[in-house]
C-alpha cells in the first residue's frame, strides 16, 4: 500500500509537469511549423535585403577565391611572433627567467643607491633603482616601498618592471595618493588614457615615468623637493594605485 502510493506520487508529478510544460510551450507560441515558415520568409526578405545593398553582392566569385588563395597560401603567410602569449606555459617561463636575468643584473651592483657630485658642483646626483614586484606576478606592488634622498638632490630614477602587468611610477606631493588616485581611476573612461601613460595632468604629480610594459624599464630624471617629508609614489594605472605604493623620504 505504502509503494502504491509513492508510486502514484511519483506519477502524478511526471503528468504535472508534463502539463505545465504542454501549457508553457502551447501559450507562447511555440516553434510550430506556420512559425518557422514566417521566420523562415522574414530571414530570406533580410538576406535580400543586404545583398541588395552590396556593391558587388556579397557572395564571392571564383576569381575573388582564387586571388585569396594566391595571397594567404602557406608561403605568404607572414612568421607568427615567436613571442608567447600571456597566460600560456611559456609566457611564464619567459617572465621567470627575465625576472632572474633581472635579479642576477642586480646581485651585480649589490649598492643600487650612489650618489656622485656633479661636476658643475650642483645639487648632488643620486641614483635610485625601484622595481615591481614580479614574483608571485601580478601581485601589484613595489618591491621597494621606501627609498631615501636628500632634498634637492637630482634624482636618477630607474623604474624596473618584471612584472606581467604594465605599471608606472608616479611621485606625487605629500599626502596626495588619494587625490592622484582618484584621479586615476577616473582616466578608465579618457579615450586618450593610453596617449597619457594613465598619469592623470595634475599639479600633485611630481615626476612620472611613462607606462613600462612587463620585462621593460623607463630611466627618469627630477629634482628631488627641498621640503623634507614623505612624498608617496603610486602606479596610476586604474586600480593598481590601492595597491602600489611606496614612499621616498626626503632628508634634509
Ligand atoms: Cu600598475
Amino acid at each position: 500500500m505504502q509503494r502504491l502510493g509513492v508510486f502514484l506520487f511519483g506519477l502524478s508529478t511526471f503528468v504535472g509537469f508534463g502539463i505545465i510544460a504542454w501549457l508553457v510551450f502551447h501559450f507562447t507560441g511555440g516553434d510550430t511549423d506556420s512559425n518557422y515558415e514566417m521566420k523562415s520568409a522574414a530571414r530570406a526578405e533580410k538576406i535580400k535585403e543586404i545583398a541588395a545593398t552590396q556593391v558587388n553582392g556579397i557572395v564571392p566569385t571564383s576569381s575573388d577565391l582564387e586571388t585569396y588563395i594566391a595571397v594567404n597560401s602557406e608561403d605568404n603567410v607572414p612568421k607568427a611572433s615567436k613571442k608567447p602569449v600571456p597566460g600560456t606555459k611559456a609566457f611564464e617561463e619567459r617572465m621567470k627567467a627575465q625576472a632572474a636575468a633581472a635579479a642576477k643584473s642586480s646581485e651585480t651592483e649589490t649598492e643600487t643607491e650612489t650618489e656622485t657630485e656633479t661636476e658643475t658642483g650642483g645639487p648632488k646626483a643620486v641614483e635610485i633603482t625601484i622595481n615591481a614586484l614580479g614574483n608571485p606576478p601580478g601581485t601589484m606592488k613595489f618591491k621597494e616601498t621606501e627609498v631615501e634622498v636628500a632634498a634637492g638632490s637630482k634624482v636618477m630614477l630607474t623604474f624596473m618592471n618584471p612584472d606581467v602587468l604594465q605599471h608606472n611610477l608616479v611621485l606625487v606631493k605629500k599626502e596626495k595618493t588619494n587625490a592622484v588616485g582618484a584621479l586615476a581611476d577616473a582616466m578608465l573612461t579618457d579615450p586618450e588614457a593610453l596617449k597619457k601613460n594613465y598619469v592623470p595632468s595634475s599639479d600633485d604629480v611630481i615626476a612620472s615615468t611613462k607606462l613600462v610594459n612587463p620585462g621593460g624599464l623607463e630611466k627618469i630624471e627630477f629634482i628631488a623637493p627641498s621640503e623634507p617629508g614623505d612624498y608617496p609614489y603610486i602606479c596610476t594605472f586604474p586600480g593598481h594605485w590601492r595597491l602600489m605604493q611606496g614612499k621616498i623620504k626626503v632628508t634634509k
